[in-house]
């Protein structure tokens, strides 16, 4: 890795009140969220940051994979115990992506605009994505890791077939390349802020703030859930970070997990 924890929290420079209290690099990993959850089985503090330089089994969102080459993006997972109760579970995830999404603006003048609930995009082509694993204990969350990865300096040439329709980076949007460590740092000081706004109950806040900074809220969009496919438009997230959306027969559906394809522009 081109940074130490010394470099990143140097580049952090402020204080952070919980998160990055306890940074951890690695050069590979299988997945840094797996390795978030093994550091807090070992006792590690809430807040603990883990970043790698390559991911050889990189997760998405059930059981997909996150294509995670050596050297060129950001992935990172921060390990936490939250208070909040389960059902704000996805809130979670929403909280993770504003504050991405503030941080990435900030950092490279990009618009970037998030898609329900964790895709980060540029021109409707994903930048980053955002994997939260719960271990629920109870009516507990007994732990979280929240897993961000982000395109960072990967060329058209470095993109997989597979994925070159759907995915860019900051570097194709830009034209120019980004140090991780100042992008990272950046992500820190955003999550810790809003990670306390969600800790505190203020759930507004952080729902505004989501609706300003997505591209879904008055689309028309197609939602692939377990079971069925909806084609609907996204017309607001209530209080724990469902979507809700309106179908063609006016009646109205909340959806907590799924897919969300954008069909037309607002
Ligand atoms: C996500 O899943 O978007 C969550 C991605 C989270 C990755 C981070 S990296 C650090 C941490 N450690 C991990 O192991 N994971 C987290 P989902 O919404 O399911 O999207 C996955 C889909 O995005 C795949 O099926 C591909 O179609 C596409 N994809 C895979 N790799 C990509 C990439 N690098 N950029 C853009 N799209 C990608």
């Amino acid at each position: 890795m081109e940074f130490t924890v010394e470099d990143l929290k140097k580049a952090i420079s402020s204080k952070t009140l919980e998160i990055g209290k306890e940074i951890v690099i690695y050069d590979e990993v299988e997945s840094t969220n797996s390795m978030a959850n093994e550091l807090l089985k070992q006792g590690y503090p809430s807040g603990t940051v883990v970043i790698a330089d390559r991911q050889i089994k990189g997760k998405g969102r059930l059981g997909r994979k996150w294509i995670s080459p050596y050297g060129k993006n950001l992935y990172m997972s921060i390990a936490l115990k939250p208070t909040i109760p389960p059902k704000y579970a996805t809130l979670l995830t929403l909280t993770s992506a504003v504050a991405c999404t503030t941080a990435l603006r900030r950092y490279t003048d990009i618009p970037v605009m998030i898609k329900w609930p964790n895709d980060m995009l540029v021109d409707d082509k994903k930048v980053g994505g955002i994997l939260t694993e719960m271990k629920i204990e109870g009516e507990k969350i007994k732990s979280a890791v929240v897993g961000i990865g982000i395109n960072v300096n990967m060329t058209e040439e470095d993109i997989p077939e597979e994925i070159k329709e759907i995915a860019s980076s900051l570097k194709i949007c830009k034209g120019e390349e980004f140090l991780r460590v100042l992008l990272a740092a950046e992500i820190i000081k955003e999550f810790d802020k809003w990670y306390q706004l969600l800790e505190k109950r203020q759930r507004k806040t952080i729902i505004d703030r989501w609706i300003q900074l997505s591209c879904t809220i008055g689309r028309q969009v197609k939602i692939v859930l377990s079971d069925k496919e909806l084609i609907a438009v996204a017309e607001a997230i209530d209080e724990e970070g469902r979507l809700i959306v309106k179908l063609s027969d006016g009646t109205y559906e909340k959806i907590s997990a799924g897919d969300v394809t954008l069909l037309r522009t607002k």
